[in-house]
Order: C-alpha cells, then sequence, then structure tokens
C-alpha cells in the first residue's frame, strides 16, 4: 500500500504543562497534514526552566518495546526527528532506533535540545552533551542554537561575539560531524535582528533568514522552531524556504504573548498563528 500522507516519528518528552516538545511538535506537525507518530522520552509536569518542584518520569524502559511493537507493525516513516531526551542511555537507544527504521532514507532531524543562553539546562552534564554529539552524527539535519552547537563541538560560546565568519565555520563543523544539513537558531549580526543561518553541505549552500527581535527569553521556542522547519520540508518547502517560515511563524507567535502579556514560562501562543502558517506553508 503506498502512503500519500508524510509521516514523522518524533520522540522527545511530554512537559505536561509549559508549551515545548511535544505539546508543540504534535500540533504543528499535526496541523500541517503531518501523521505524527510520538514517542515520549520522559513526562514532567512542567519543562524545566523557571519551574521548580516539577514532576519527572523516566521512560526510558518502555522505549524498546514500544519500537519493537511498531516493527512488527511494519511501521515506516518519512522522518525521525528528536527533541528532549529523558536519560544519556536513550542517546544510544535512539541511535539504534534511527537504524531500525532507516528503510526508505528517512530525514533524520536531531534538535539538540539540551542548553540555551550559554547555560546545559538543569537535568544535564557534559556527558549529555558528548552523547548528544554521537546522536547528531547520525543525523540528516540538525537544529542546534548557538549555545547546543559551542557543547556539541566543544568550542567555546561567544556569547553575542560572534560574527558571519564564525557562524559559517561553525556550520561546517557540525556537518562535519555528520549532517547533510544544519541550521543554527539565535542568529543575530545587528541590533534588533533575529534569526536562523542554514548550510547544506551537498549544494556547498549557506542561507539567513532574520525577523525583528523581540525582547525577552520565551520557553519552548526552540521547539516550535524545529517543529516548524519540519513541518515545511515535510510539505516540500525547500531549506531556504523552511527556516523562513519557522522564523515568521515562532516571532508570530511570541509577538501575540507579548501583546498579550501573558507569563512567558507558560510558553508562547502558536495556537493562534497556526492559520497563519498554514498560509505560509501553502
Ligand atoms: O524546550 C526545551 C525543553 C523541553 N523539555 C523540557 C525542558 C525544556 C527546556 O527547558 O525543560 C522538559
Amino acid at each position: 500500500m503506498t502512503r500519500q500522507q508524510k509521516r514523522a516519528i518524533t520522540i522527545q518528552d511530554i512537559s505536561c504543562m509549559g508549551r515545548c516538545s511535544l505539546t508543540v511538535a504534535l500540533p504543528i506537525l499535526s496541523a500541517t497534514g503531518v501523521e505524527t507518530i510520538i514517542l515520549p522520552t520522559a513526562i514532567l509536569s512542567t519543562h524545566t526552566g523557571g519551574f521548580t518542584g516539577y514532576t519527572f518520569r523516566d521512560l526510558t524502559e518502555d522505549i524498546d518495546p514500544i519500537c519493537a511493537h511498531w516493527q512488527e507493525l511494519g511501521v515506516e516513516a518519512d522522518a525521525l526527528y528528536t527533541g528532549y531526551l529523558g536519560s544519556a542511555e536513550q542517546q544510544q537507544q535512539i541511535a539504534r532506533i534511527f537504524d531500525d527504521f532507516g528503510a526508505g532514507d528517512p530525514l533524520i532531524l536531531v534538535d539538540p535540545a539540551m542548553a540555551d543562553a550559554g547555560e546545559l539546562y538543569p537535568a544535564f552534564d557534559l556527558d549529555f552533551a558528548r552523547g548528544m554529539t554521537t546522536l547528531v552524527a547520525k543525523a540528516s539535519l540538525t537544529v542546534p542554537n548557538i549555545t547546543e552547537a559551542c557543547l556539541l563541538l566543544e568550542k567555546e560560546y561567544p556569547g553575542e561575539d560572534y560574527d558571519q565568519a564564525w557562524i559559517e565555520q561553525t556550520m561546517r563543523e557540525l556537518s562535519a560531524l555528520g549532517p547533510r544539513q544544519v541550521v543554527l537558531t539565535g542568529v543575530s549580526f545587528e541590533e534588533g535582528r533575529l534569526g536562523a543561518a542554514a548550510y547544506d553541505a551537498e549544494l556547498d549552500t549557506v542561507s539567513y533568514y532574520f525577523t525583528e527581535r523581540i525582547p525577552g527569553y520565551f520557553h519552548g521556542t526552540g521547539d516550535i522552531y524545529s517543529s516548524t522547519l519540519l513541518a515545511a520540508l515535510l510539505n516540500d518547502k525547500s531549506l531556504v524556504e523552511a527556516i523562513g517560515i519557522a522564523c515568521e511563524f515562532t516571532v508570530g507567535a511570541i509577538r501575540r504573548t507579548v501583546a498579550a502579556g501573558t507569563e512567558p514560562r507558560y510558553g508562547v501562543d502558536f495556537e493562534n498563528e497556526i492559520g497563519n502558517l498554514l498560509q505560509l506553508i501553502q
């Protein structure tokens, strides 16, 4: 039986509240017509950024049996997409999943969701970051922010002190780890403008997309960006088009959240921006 609809398997945590990881990936992919299979890595009451007292249930033990069942069913996917992981052990499990579900040459997007603004997220250490480098090596596309890129490459975090040559060299170094395509988020060369850079090793092309920079720190926007990027790619957009669509959608959601004055810890209002996303993706 041939499948018309694109299908993604996404592997990341469920932060029950706070609009990140699966609670943004699933609606964004679904809204854009992508059948989405979820593999939760952990369940938390909230994300770990800015909340205290959150619960955490590690689902490492469930992953192999879930995947074994899917293999029995002969599940195939057009994309495998990983985000925030629950444990270092999961990095090895997921590397195996990439092999097990690799028939048909799916797009493998690894978002090394582990750090931002020069700091690892509370649950992670440098060993976890090294493990992430081995997972990124198996990806066809990786989408780090600048902090994550530096951790993956074990290079010093430059803060805001970088230029175009540094960004392009960093993307080439990331691609040399394995992925054909690299998208670096949170790139800014001038005050008031923020965006993403993309590198495609096979085409040897670099491109950029910038929008207005809205001051503040907005949780979950990295996950919204990666999910939208994948949604655009699975809707047959080029990488250059996809980085722009993901920037516009993410900044649109941030703009709404700032206008509404809601607490950024609870994530951004991407829900009311979905209509615009569908127009961008058409
Ligand atoms: O958005 C990244 C993310 C995902 N999941 C959890 C997190 C974070 C960032 O802090 O804590 C649990």
